[in-house]
């Protein structure tokens, strides 16, 4: 079994992107061959500070190895150095559709406040390269937060519209997406994701410790008091116990049971002490990758090591097109 996923180097990332992504991750490893990128050329699809880029992409492969990705069972990459990405991207573009890149929910969100005339080309065809992304390690998991499997989906609809023309080339994935918060909801706003673009209301992974209580103290809630999990009507309440559940690896049945009979205050420190106990060893950890010279070796080698793996199947579509 081959598992892919990247995160894009966009800003700093939050609890969100840590229960919806980074914190699964390691799983995969001990199942089956695993691949986990850094998504730079995706980053490029949004305006980006060359300089932050650089950095944030060095800080995502510090977080990948403090959340326990091993780099002798995992090949860990950024996307921008396997060319072979690109290749597939430009020839996967001819067979998906602008019809239905535009419906991209993603697209729609990022584009809709955007002068309508300067919307950048990859910004639109973004879940080409994404497909390319899968599709170039012949995956069949691609473990994800419930807002990319739109975009696994057209990868699947890509590959069916492909190997229906030209026989079975590419492997059909699959999104995969963990059973508790695979979607994170803002602390200030509990309508809303939970987005490293947002800069308000979210936890950041690299907060110090008194920030994040203070983040959780003041999460919006509602004028209730009871801690029950009810999504329509408690929100906020019901985004706290996820996170909870999440980061104690039980259900949202099961928190709602451990504070049962609760005042907001309690259960909101109580949350506070969960994620502190669990972001304060990562963030450790991820200080000691971030200034070990060795992060940026394992890099190289993942790239080295994941080209020779891509070349395979770029070839396969190269010469299934007639280009060799
Ligand atoms: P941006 O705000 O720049 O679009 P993002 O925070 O949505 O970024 P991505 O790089 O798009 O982050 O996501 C990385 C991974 O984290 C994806 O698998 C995504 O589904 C997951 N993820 C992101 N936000 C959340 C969230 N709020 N809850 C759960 N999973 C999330
Ligand atoms: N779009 C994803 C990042 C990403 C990805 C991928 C995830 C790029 N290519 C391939 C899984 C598989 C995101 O926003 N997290």
């Amino acid at each position: 079994m081959r598992v892919l996923s990247g995160i894009k180097p966009t800003g700093k990332l939050t609890l969100g992107n840590y229960i919806g992504a980074l914190k699964n991750f390691p799983n995969f490893q001990n199942e089956g061959e695993t691949f986990i990128f850094i998504a730079d050329l995706h980053a490029l699809t949004m305006p980006i500070d060359p300089e932050f880029l650089r950095e944030n992409s060095k800080i995502i492969a510090s977080f990948y190895l403090a959340a326990g990705l091993d780099p002798k069972k995992c090949t860990i990459f950024r996307q921008s150095r396997v060319s072979e990405h690109s290749e597939l991207a430009i020839i996967l573009q001819n067979y998906l559709y602008m019809g239905e890149l535009s419906r991209m929910t993603q697209f729609k969100e990022k584009s809709q406040n955007m002068n309508q005339n300067a919307i950048g080309l990859g910004l639109f065809a973004y879940p080409v390269l994404m497909a390319a992304d899968i599709l170039l390690y012949d995956s069949d998991v691609v473990p994800v937060g419930e807002d990319q499997t739109q975009h696994v989906e057209l990868a699947r609809d890509l590959v069916k519209r492909f190997n229906n023309h030209y026989g079975e080339i590419l492997k059909m994935p699959e999104a995969k997406i963990g059973k508790v918060g695979k979607r994170i909801m803002s602390l200030s706003d509990p309508s809303k994701k939970m987005s490293k673009s947002d800069p308000k209301g979210d936890i950041f992974l690299l907060d110090d410790m008194k920030t994040i209580r203070k983040k959780i103290m003041s999460a919006v809630t509602d004028s209730g008091s009871e801690v029950i999990y009810d999504i329509e009507n408690k929100p906020g309440i019901a985004n706290l116990l996820t996170i909870y559940a999440a980061i104690k690896n039980i259900t949202v049945e099961e928190a709602e049971t451990t504070f049962a009979g609760y005042r907001y205050g309690d259960f909101k420190k109580a949350i506070a002490d969960a994620v502190i106990e669990e972001i304060e060893p990562f963030q450790n950890r991820f200080y000691t990758f971030y200034n070990d010279p060795q992060t940026e070796k394992i890099l190289e080698e993942g790239e080295a090591k994941a080209s020779v793996i891509a070349r395979v199947v770029l070839q396969r579509v190269q010469q299934a097109v007639g280009l060799r």
